[in-house]
């Protein structure tokens, strides 16, 4: 079976030219997964075939980046419009990424809105590869009626919803595609000896030579070919899909594509397990791509045996014939499966890095409505968090609830209907609140006498303390100047344990951070006095002395690296300001053209709404990592807001 994937941003028709291509010979046969992936397996010319659609949303890009695991090549579904073409720049980075192969395909030609040269020029801004027309459209009027193939120099005429009909190029056109022509085969000569010498030479190459050479350098992903139609209308379905026939590699290229990653050998890889979904009653389906001929229920598949083996697009068991090389299948019972994997019979090895979906922004606590479900939600999320990796499950400091970081809302809401459909767990979600800190701003000292006497023996400790702030993240630090014995060095480190556990709470009742405390002077007694005694002393001391020292609100700030293109990194200045960041600078991404990875610092509290600005200000393609930097003082009302919240919150 030959394998490709249909991904491109939102509403381009992806669903639709799937729909297209496999009707094209037949009616194809059709599979939904509830979230996430659908697959359509179809006969064309004699031969057995995969498309596998992908969503538009940005926030499912790990699921097209998955896909791309599983296949020979893919065709990138855009919009005739040159304004959106940065929509598509995720995924040209990803396609780049993973050395797919690529046809790009400009959809929606009936809706003509530029020059498809100006589509085509906007979208080289995000590919390494040489975007190259192999077609060119006929227009009548403002209208486009058919396509022209610059490698054959043949013209077609659309039909609606019919394949196109021959014609002459119309003689207006001649120049435009003598053109284009020249163009295409100048980009390929760069691949080619042969062709360059004919070109110098002046000579005009056979079609069937450049067909060849053209169907290499797809294969080789060299360049990406630029076909053009209108999948609603049925235009240019059948050359699409003729252009795979001829030109997308077979699995054998993929086999050494996953392998030239170097984790597995060619020899050993047997499969690819590239998405999986839960179903009430069924458990977790995954979907695997075999290398390797000999796959069924039973077989060894990445270190334990497979379970039962369903048809990807009926859901119906499989239990005849092993799968061939190429076929894509489901399976179910096989929960040692892990998405993404590259896998030996008996090894299961991590899919290359490409694969890792952008790191997700929107964190959620999630509160189950019923109680009784806090321990299932937990379950279930390290269950769901296994075939999505666009989820990251974690728990809130201090409460321990479940913290999820998701890819945005459109991910969170599909989250929620998951936990609710398949795993009844109904759940409710707010925002996490950043992590405050506090420290102190003044050194005092104290003295501490504890003392109990009850009954037969007593306890005494007698301390004398001083704290002082320790520099910006220095963090705690004990030091003891005692001098005589008076506090016998045997309880001195629990005087300090003492001085430690102080610090859980602070007079603002959070912890404290950077603050240094040295036990001076102090009494002991020689029956009363214990390690217990002396711990008390010090932890109440410590408590006296923070009390007195001008204690300070202290924000969690985030180093946040946003990823963008560079379209809009200019924008980013004014939302990093408005949010109270600090703005440390932008450079060009090395590693996916067109983009730019812009550094900023940023509080804690102001994280979720970076989120959303930058959703909204770069159409939501721009997303960031965040690691924590350092803590920063925080004043005035915004400061008391948050002390009085916790005051509330922690006297309930
Ligand atoms: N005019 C026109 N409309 C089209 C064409 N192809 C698809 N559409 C329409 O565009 C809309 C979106 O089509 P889909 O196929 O669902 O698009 P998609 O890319 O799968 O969308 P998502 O999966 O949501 O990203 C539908 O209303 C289609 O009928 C086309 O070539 N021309
Ligand atoms: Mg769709």
């Amino acid at each position: 079976m030959r394998c490709f994937t249909v991904l491109g941003p939102s509403q381009t028709g992806k669903s639709t030219l799937v729909e297209k291509l496999g009707a094209l010979e037949g009616p194809a046969r059709k599979s939904a997964s509830p979230y996430g992936l659908n697959l359509i397996e179809f006969e064309f010319g004699k031969e057995a075939w995969c498309a596998i659609d992908t969503p538009g949303s940005g926030e499912a890009l790990a699921h097209a980046q998955h896909a791309l695991l599983a296949s020979d090549a893919c065709i990138l579904c855009v919009s005739p419009n040159p304004d959106e073409a940065v929509l598509a720049a995720p995924y040209l980075r990803v396609i780049e990424a993973s050395g797919t192969p690529c046809i790009l395909f400009v959809n929606r030609m009936d809706e003509p809105r530029g020059r498809l040269r100006d589509v085509v020029a906007a979208l080289q801004d995000y590919s390494n590869h040489t975007l190259i027309l192999r077609q060119i459209p006929i227009r009548e009027g403002d209208k486009i009626v058919g396509s022209c193939d610059l490698i054959s120099e043949r013209a077609w005429r659309y039909r609606e919803g019919q394949t196109s009909a021959l014609i002459e190029i119309p003689k207006d056109l001649i120049e435009r595609e003598h053109e284009a022509r020249a163009e295409l085969l100048e980009h390929l000569s760069e691949y080619d000896d042969w062709l360059l010498e004919e070109l110098i030479e002046d000579r005009e190459p056979a079609s069937d030579a450049v067909y060849a050479i053209s169907s290499r350098v797809l294969r080789e992903n060299r360049i990406v070919p630029v076909l053009v139609g209108a999948a609603s209308h049925s235009n240019g379905i059948m050359r699409l899909m003729k252009a795979l026939r001829h030109d997308a590699p077979k699995v054998d290229v993929l086999r050494k594509r996953l392998s030239a990653t170097g984790s597995i050998f060619e020899s050993a890889l047997v499969g690819v397990a590239f998405h999986a979904y839960h179903r009430q009653n069924v458990g977790k389906t995954v979907l695997v791509r075999a290398l390797d001929d000999g796959l069924k229920q039973g077989a060894l598949l990445g270190g334990a045996r497979l379970g039962p083996v369903q048809d990807p697009a009926t859901g119906r068991p499989i239990t005849a014939a092993a799968a061939a090389t190429g076929d894509v299948f489901a399976t179910v019972k096989s929960d040692h499966l892990i998405i993404p994997s590259l896998l030996s019979a008996d090894r299961s090895v991590d899919a290359p890095e490409w694969t890792t979906p952008p790191t997700p922004m929107l964190e959620r606590i999630l509160v189950p409505n019923s109680e009784r479900d806090e321990t299932k939600l937990s379950e279930t999320l390290a269950k769901l968090a296994e075939t999505d990796r666009g989820i990251k499950v974690m728990q809130e400091e201090g409460t321990g609830a479940q913290l999820i970081s998701a890819q945005g809302p459109v991910h969170l809401r599909d989250i929620a209907r998951t936990l609710s459909e398949v795993f009844h767990v109904d759940v409710t979600d707010r925002p996490p609140s950043p992590v405050y800190r506090e420290t102190i701003t003044r050194s005092s000292d104290v003295h501490y006498r504890h003392r109990k006497q009850t009954g037969g023996a007593g306890q005494f400790a007698d301390v004398k303390l001083s704290v002082h702030p320790n520099g910006r993240g220095a963090g705690f630090s004990f030091a003891e100047t005692v001098k005589g014995g008076a506090v016998p060095r045997n309880f001195i480190p629990a005087v300090e344990a003492g001085a430690r556990e102080a610090m859980e709470k602070g007079p603002l009742g959070l912890r404290v951070i950077d603050v240094g405390v040295t036990l001076t002077d102090g009494q002991h007694h020689s029956v009363d006095s214990s390690e217990f005694a002396f711990r008390a002393a010090g932890k109440m001391g410590v408590r006296d002395a923070l009390a007195q020292a001008s204690a300070v609100l202290m924000q969690p700030i985030f180093r946040v690296e946003i990823n963008i293109p560079s379209i809009y990194s200019g924008s980013l200045v004014p939302i990093v300001s408005s949010y109270k960041g600090q703005v440390l600078g932008f450079d060009r991404d090395e590693k996916a053209k067109g983009w730019d990875i812009f550094r900023a610092l940023i509080p804690g509290s102001s994280l979720d709404e970076l989120a959303r600005a930058l959703r909204s200000a770069t159409q939501g393609i721009g997303t960031f990592a965040k690691t924590f930097d350092h803590f920063e003082e925080l004043y005035g009302k915004e400061a008391d807001a948050i002390v009085s919240a916790y005051a509330h919150a922690t006297e309930h």
